[in-house]
């Protein structure tokens, strides 16, 4: 026995069993501070095996995370877009109260707007972390060169597509859905997978702080062959109500990506997108394994807070649309799981209240014993997993443009626009979100309690940086785009929509 398993056994003989007292006693150790494995991946909705959104999903490593740790099943992002809800989350602000709305280039923002936060890896490395970083932590970026200890330089090997395997649209390097004939370690997430082994082969002097941001199942979604070939039967389509829209106001509509899905049905093309949706899911399941494993067989396995999220959802074809950037389930949903491995829990531990990523910032401080800044908003976490049955009050909130919010609790959804128009769904027997249930004057009280959620004040909108303002809310509310093409999409359509 090496004095790693001896030390392993002697606190498991400790114990005595109790997963509260397990918990206490080895956080009371103090000695050693838990280490953070901080994995993102990139526009991964809920179509995994832990989260049941596809039934053929294979995703077999994130799956055991889930197994093992605690699964949020009804967790959401603080905006459906990469930039603001990675915003959100790593500076632990709600747009509503950075205005940080839309997309940055997060170089350009004013410097006196970032000033006021800190970033959770800057705040481990403020408290003694070594922080490493690979892939896509920020969007657009590899963030701020004051919060990493190192920073993975990515290899910049082109990627050969084989489209007849799949669909692209055109010569589109990002609209493509197809396999592709690299070597694996040719692709990026492979790297940045790689780089997060190497770091936990390390000795490490102090705690550290290790994010891994996979970028699959972002567009393009290309992959090796193998992860295709996992995907190789019929794809079942996703549940789709045709006239879904109708009973949605114009903001609402102006959410929807009409023009992708109008192309793909266009090319009879949805099937092998979804094919590829899920073949890249596998591959960044692949990938996140390999780090998983690489943390089992280290020093670090039982000392380590694992945390694992998608920035959002995604659309498949649900609501005539495709991508994120809407306020229904499918862009808000996200996967979110919490491992405490300093914490014997017993296995399927599952949580279904509403949380939020805005909650990581806080919860990851409490669990590694760092003080949180006063600012920092969301709820701390970490009592759910001492008991995932725990109710909360406060609902799950996302923001998509300035005046356009959704309010998230167990059971219900309530959204409204910039214009005051609403949407009310109830998820006891609506989870697609098909009914809009807010014209109804029964659910006048119901929409109330959920409204007093709504953010009282909303930050100005940040002008500095502003890279993508596609959305229709109170900065930019003209809806003409909107309806003109709702009447293009609408010629296509028998009988046509309202
Ligand atoms: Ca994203
Ligand atoms: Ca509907």
């Amino acid at each position: 026995m090496d004095r790693r398993d001896f030390l392993k056994r002697c606190v498991a003989v400790g114990v005595g069993g109790s997963v509260l007292s397990n918990r206490a006693l080895k956080v009371d150790i103090g000695s050693k501070r838990p280490n953070v494995l901080f994995i993102a991946i990139d526009d991964m909705n809920d179509w995994t095996g832990f989260l049941g959104g596809h039934p053929q999903a294979k995703t077999p490593n994130m799956d055991r995370l889930a197994e093992k740790g605690l699964n949020f099943r009804n967790a959401h992002c603080s905006a459906p877009g990469c930039s603001p809800s990675r915003n959100a989350l790593l500076f632990g602000v709600e747009p509503f109260n950075s205005g940080l709305y839309p997309f940055y280039t997060t170089k350009d923002i004013d410097p006196d707007v970032l000033a006021k936060y800190t970033t959770l890896p800057q705040l481990f490395m403020q408290n003694g972390y070594n922080t490493f970083g690979a892939g896509k932590i920020h969007h657009g970026s590899s963030g701020f060169p004051a919060e990493w200890t190192d920073y993975h330089v990515k290899n910049g090997a082109t990627l050969v597509y084989n489209p007849d395997a799949g669909y692209q649209q055109g010569t589109s390097r990002k609209m493509a859905f197809c396999p592709t004939t690299n070597p694996f370690e040719d692709h990026p997430d492979h790297q940045v997978a790689s780089y997060g082994v190497d770091i936990l082969s390390r000795d490490h002097d102090k705690p550290f702080f290790l994010a891994v941001g996979i970028v699959k199942p972002h567009l393009a979604f290309v992959c090796p062959q193998q992860f295709f070939d996992m995907h190789s039967g019929p794809i079942e389509p996703p549940s789709i109500k045709a006239d879904d829209l109708v009973d949605i106001s114009w903001p609402g509509r102006g959410n929807a990506r009409l023009n992708d899905d109008l192309k793909f049905r266009g090319d009879e093309a949805w099937e092998k997108v979804r094919r590829a949706y899920l073949a890249c899911i596998s591959w960044a399941d692949y990938n996140v394994g390999r780090v998983l494993d690489a943390l089992e067989a280290s020093d670090y396995a039982d000392n380590t807070i694992i945390v694992l999220w998608s920035d959002h959802g995604y659309h498949l074809g649900e609501k005539r649309s495709f991508r994120k950037f809407s306020l229904w389930e499918e862009a808000c949903r996200v996967p979110f799981i919490i491992r405490d491995t300093r914490q014997r829990a017993p296995k399927g531990r599952a949580s279904d209240e509403a949380v939020s990523l805005i909650d990581i910032y806080r919860t990851l401080t409490t669990l590694a014993g760092v003080e949180c800044p006063d600012y920092v908003d969301g709820v701390d976490l970490s009592a759910w997993l001492d008991d995932p049955g725990r109710k909360r009050e406060k609902p799950a909130m996302t923001s998509w443009g300035r005046g356009n919010y959704t309010v998230r609790t167990r059971n219900w959804r309530y959204t409204r626009y910039f214009d005051g128009s609403e949407e009310l769904y109830d998820h006891r027997n609506d989870g697609q979100e098909w009914t809009n249930l807010a014209a109804s004057p029964e659910y006048d009280g119901q929409k109330q309690a959920l409204a007093k959620w709504l953010p009282e004040k909303e930050a100005p909108l940040e002008l500095q940086g502003k890279a993508l303002h596609s959305v229709v809310d109170a900065d930019q509310p003209d809806l003409a785009g909107t309806k003109a093409l709702w009447d293009k999409v609408n010629a296509t359509i028998e009988p046509p929509l309202d």
